[in-house]
């Protein structure tokens, strides 16, 4: 593992407001491909942003309901790992701590943070194609999409945003809000390329929170952040938040 520099260390340690900003990366480590590496075999004829899209699902509603069905059951097989429960961890050590996810996957909640902002939903989750009304059941054995009990010319769909769909309004506010008033913002395992996600870094850093970026690669982001670690977060996070809890004099109960 990489040399955690220790001004970092002390800024982590002095900060009164955090906020995190996690992508796919957070989640490889569980076994669930990132967003670049999913055009793998199966799917590897498909452009992710085909889709997940909304032109995608009309297009051929059975084969992006297949892509999902296939998505979704490696969320269920999949387990929380050492990053996520770092971060669980870290949540406890700030009075103002804001964890937003990219994932649709849900492993943020099943490590135990709480209050986790989900900027593009949640793969588990069904919704009605075209009121958008959720539908309580996860239509686990289904491989087509069932007809929507809200619309007649409704199908079930993941309750996830779309690429060329908007974020819901709240959601981005929530995430702008923690952002401008943050004093250090980490971005773990993102690429930095997916807007409006990709901004929100920035805009922290606009109101004067220093950036950290943890990533194995560089990114758009990595000229930008006072801090730029490569390593993977699995990695690098339990170490991180250790020694930010005995920085604070408040070592970690594991
Ligand atoms: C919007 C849910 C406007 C679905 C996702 C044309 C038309 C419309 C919009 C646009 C357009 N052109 C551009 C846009 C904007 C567009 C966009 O950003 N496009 C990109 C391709 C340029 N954005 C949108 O469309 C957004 N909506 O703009 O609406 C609007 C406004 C009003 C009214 C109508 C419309 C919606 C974007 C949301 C798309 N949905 N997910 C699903 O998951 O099925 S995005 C999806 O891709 C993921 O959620 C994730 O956010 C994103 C991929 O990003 P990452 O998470 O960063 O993952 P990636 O694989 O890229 O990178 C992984 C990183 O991890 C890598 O850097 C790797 O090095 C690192 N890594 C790997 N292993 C590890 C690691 N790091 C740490 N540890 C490890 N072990």
């Amino acid at each position: 593992m990489i040399q955690l520099p220790a001004d970092m260390i002390d800024s982590l340690a002095a900060a009164e407001s955090v906020l995190v900003l996690t992508g796919a990366g957070v989640s490889a480590e569980s076994g669930i491909p990132t967003f670049r590496d999913a055009r793998h075999g199966l799917w590897a004829r498909f452009q992710p942003q085909d889709l997940a899209s909304a032109d995608g699902f009309l297009r051929d509603p059975e084969t992006v309901w297949q892509w999902y069905q296939w998505r979704r059951q490696l969320v269920r097989d999949a387990k929380p790992n050492p990053a996520h429960t770092a971060l669980k961890d870290m949540q406890r050590l700030y009075a103002d701590f804001t964890l937003v996810t990219q994932n649709v996957d849900g492993l943020h909640q099943r490590a135990g943070s709480g209050d986790v902002i989900e900027l593009h939903g949640n793969i588990l989750r069904n919704k009605c194609s075209v009121t958008g009304r959720p539908i309580d059941d996860p239509a686990i054995d289904q491989d087509q999409p069932p007809p929507s009990p809200h619309h007649p010319r409704g199908l079930y769909r993941p309750d996830v945003v779309w690429f060329g769909e908007a974020l819901h309004a709240t959601i981005l506010t929530r995430s702008c809000q923690a952002a401008e008033q943050c004093d250090i913002c980490l971005s773990i395992g993102t690429s930095a390329e997916v807007e409006p996600a990709a901004s929100i870094p920035r805009l922290a850093q606009e109101n004067g929170a220093r950036l950290i970026e943890i990533n194995p690669q560089t990114t758009a982001l990595s000229r930008h952040a006072d801090w730029s670690l490569r390593d993977t977060a699995a990695t690098l996070m339990p170490t991180l938040v250790e020694r930010i809890a005995s920085s604070k004099g408040r070592p970690l109960m594991r």
